[in-house]
């Protein structure tokens, strides 16, 4: 015999309920945070590391680690969902907006367009609408929790596009190419959404 009080079975060890409305369809909430690559993580030098944003005439801007870290930096705490269906809430990051970055890059004469492909270290690309990188609604990010970006996470500097399907955060981010017409990117060659809006369910191409 236990002399434990009783508890109600189902109530020890259950989750807080995740708040209605917060969880996209088909979603679940994890308190983890997975990673999810696919390749290497690469090992990066931040002494020639460099950002860029390139128009589709070549021009470029270009920020080194010292002049990225010291653009005005915003602490953005988001829910993030995974097209494997785990959802994360109140990540807290640190970063820069892209926002911030294409004004600077079109300051400098880079030419802006309706599409950009975000390019990394490694080889992988996803591409967005610029629609879905400007308006406050992303960051290049390179800290996280706290602390710098852990390199599994994508660090040094990785996108963060929290409205859309994480696979859109491009990890070991080095620019973004701008585009006149939409140019599908790793994942989306293989079969997913072009643009990935989680409360769309948008996680194959041919998803409304
Ligand atoms: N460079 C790069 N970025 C990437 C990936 C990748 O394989 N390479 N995976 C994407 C996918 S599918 C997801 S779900 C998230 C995972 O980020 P995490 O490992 O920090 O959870 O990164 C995205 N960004
Ligand atoms: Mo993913």
């Amino acid at each position: 015999m236990s002399d434990r009080p009783f508890i109600a079975r189902g109530f020890v060890g259950r989750r807080p309920q995740t708040p209605p409305g917060r969880l996209p369809p088909g979603q679940y909430e994890t308190r983890d945070f997975p990673v999810l690559s696919a390749g290497p993580t690469p090992r990066v030098n931040l002494a020639t590391w460099d950002f860029t944003i390139r128009d589709a005439a070549g021009r470029a801007a270009r920020w080194s680690w010292d002049e990225l870290q010291a653009l005005p930096r915003e602490t953005p705490t988001v829910d993030i969902h995974c097209v494997t269906k785990w959802s994360k809430f109140d990540t807290t990051w640190d970063g820069v907006s892209v926002d911030a970055l294409l004004d600077a890059a079109a300051a400098r004469g880079v030419a802006r367009a309706p599409y950009v492909v975000a390019f990394c270290d490694g080889g992988y690309t996803t591409n967005l609408p610029l629609a879905d990188v400007t308006g406050g609604r992303a960051w290049v990010a390179f800290g996280y929790a706290g602390a710098p970006l852990a390199p599994e996470h994508g660090g040094p500097v990785r996108l963060l596009v929290p409205h859309l399907y994480f696979w859109k955060s491009a990890k070991w981010v080095r620019g973004l190419t701008l585009h006149e017409k939409n140019v599908p990117g790793f994942w989306e060659e293989l079969g997913y959404h072009d643009r990935g809006d989680p409360w769309r369910e948008q996680r194959y191409q041919g998803d409304p």
